[in-house]
């Protein structure tokens, strides 16, 4: 069988049930650990002086490859170009955006290094699959070092809209850098979709969707693949780390300050796409408008802090933190803070207990590749008892998660509406949109994923790749150059 390589921006110091380093960690990692192979990528750690040196670590089935970034590498591919020019552009917020060619051009070259230490530990019947937009060049990188592996590429974030997507300058060296990988998964069909329109309209392309299975795209004088693979959870790993923690300290204590409060809980990294500030004026909304519940129900925020060197991202936080002031000095009493917000990770576990405490989960971002928060608060509820999500439609996870209460983020007194609705909804009601809700997450969870795409990537069909190439010859160089790093 072969291996598989997992290529991602960061590789997360992983402990089990430990802090969730992001979507992405969790997903990918619980993946890799079923069919054993490598994670590569960036340390985290990042250099001012000195030559960064790969480390191979062994840990039971997984291997892990991680290399430092040099300063300027740190400030020009990730600061830079990845999260100050794609990240925005990719989450619709071109007023964001920030545009300088020489992060482009460091972001080139640091996927062209980062291929180039890869290469060596490369072995011919590898399956390389990279992910999410700090990484849209590593396949051509890799093959301008005549790497012939099958290599996939999953986005974890929105694909946008043409429209949108050519504000970003090198708008057509990134789609053409992509049609360099054998298949490309996306979260929604939406995002499919967008990617299709730009192929077609922009990049002069074909898209045949004849054949069974992933959409076949022709552009840039490649023919590759392309398909929706949904990222999922295991809901039922969820649901039982959420009742084995309901007589932990973190929900005695949460209990004891909400008395026999309501609670409306959210938990996201501290971003501008995630809507944080409409969502706390429509709790304010809500309050404003119906005053029985005042002093009922209190709103758990947890946002750790991300990117906090980045404008967009103190901007934010300085934002919410007068939000929260405002809104708390103009309703809260003695007994009775009616926001909690919370800049702290916490475990996997206290998180999947506090979310079976919540009566809503409030889960509204501006736009969201999918949200695992969604899937998470709905897989750790009870059954008997469950509680209502009240879901952007902007989130991946609304074209699957249909028993939520479906939102528009930007419409603040829709929100408030959603939210009361969500606190008054009759038991049996919660109870059919919960099931139907956890049938989809158990269909879809992150095994199916994984395996999906997987199956796509290993059926690349060979007789083409073949004729472009001779297969795996990274193979022979690879061998000798492994010794090397690893001896
Ligand atoms: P993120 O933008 O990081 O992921 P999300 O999907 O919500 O967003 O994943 C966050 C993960 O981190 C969840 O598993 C959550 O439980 C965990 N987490 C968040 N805050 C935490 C805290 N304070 N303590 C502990 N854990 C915390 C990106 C995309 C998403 C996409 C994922 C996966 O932006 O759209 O769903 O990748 O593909």
């Amino acid at each position: 069988m072969s291996r598989l390589i997992i290529v991602s921006n960061r590789v997360a110091p992983i402990s089990e049930g430990g802090p969730a380093a992001g979507g992405l960690a969790v997903g990918v990692y619980d993946a890799l650990k079923e069919t054993g192979g490598m994670w590569f990528g960036w340390s985290g750690d990042v250099l001012s002086s000195g030559q960064p040196q790969i480390k191979v670590e062994e840990r039971g089935p997984v291997t892990f490859a991680t290399v430092a970034l040099m300063r300027r590498d740190y400030d020009q591919y990730y600061r830079g170009f990845s999260n100050a020019t794609l990240w925005p552009a990719f989450h619709y917020r071109a007023d964001l955006l920030h545009y300088d060619r020489h992060d482009f051009g460091g972001y080139c070259r640091v996927n062209a290094w980062l291929a180039q230490q890869l290469v060596p530990l490369l072995r011919e019947d590898d399956v390389i699959w990279v992910h999410d937009y700090h990484l849209i060049p590593f396949a051509q990188a890799l093959r301008a070092s005549g790497v012939k592996n099958r290599i996939g590429f999953f986005l974890h974030i929105p694909f946008p809209a043409s429209q949108v997507l050519l504000a970003v300058p090198p708008h057509r060296e990134l789609v053409e850098a992509l049609c360099s990988f054998d298949l490309l998964g996306f979260q929604t069909g939406p995002d499919l979709r967008a990617f299709c329109d730009y192929i077609v309209n922009e990049a002069g392309g074909s898209i045949d969707a004849s054949a069974q299975g992933p959409l076949t795209v022709n552009a840039f004088g490649r023919t590759l693949r392309a398909s929706a693979y949904p990222i999922g959870v295991y809901p039922d790993e969820i649901a039982e780390l959420a009742k084995a923690g309901e007589r932990g300290k973190a929900v005695r204590t949460m209990k004891a300050t909400l008395h026999s409060r309501k609670l409306i809980m959210s938990v996201d990294r501290l971003d501008y796409s995630k809507g944080l500030v409409e969502r706390f004026r429509a709790f304010e909304r809500l309050l404003e408008h119906t005053a029985a519940l005042r002093n009922k129900v209190s709103f758990l925020q947890i946002a750790p802090p991300t990117r906090a060197d980045l404008h967009a991202y103190q901007d934010i936080r300085l934002q919410l933190e007068s939000e929260s002031g405002r809104i708390n000095g103009r309703f809260a009493e003695l007994d009775w803070t009616p926001i909690l917000y919370i800049h702290k990770q916490y475990e996997r576990s206290v998180l999947a207990a506090l979310f079976r405490t919540a009566h809503v989960g409030y889960v509204t971002p501006l736009r969201d590749g999918m949200n695992l928060v969604a899937k998470e608060y709905v897989s750790a509820q009870d059954p008997d008892d469950p509680g209502v999500l009240v879901l952007s439609r902007f989130a991946g996870a609304a074209q699957e998660l249909d028993g939520a209460l479906i939102v528009n983020p930007v419409d603040i007194d829709g929100m408030a509406e959603a939210l009361a609705m969500a606190l008054g909804m009759p038991l049996a009601e919660r109870q059919a949109r919960y099931r139907d809700m956890m049938v989809q997450l158990r269909e879809n969870n992150v095994s199916v994923w994984r395996d999906n795409f997987m199956r796509d990537l290993q059926a690349v069909d060979g007789a083409k790749r073949a004729r472009s190439g001779k297969a795996g010859a990274a193979g022979a160089r690879g061998k000798a150059a492994r010794e090397s790093v690893t001896g």
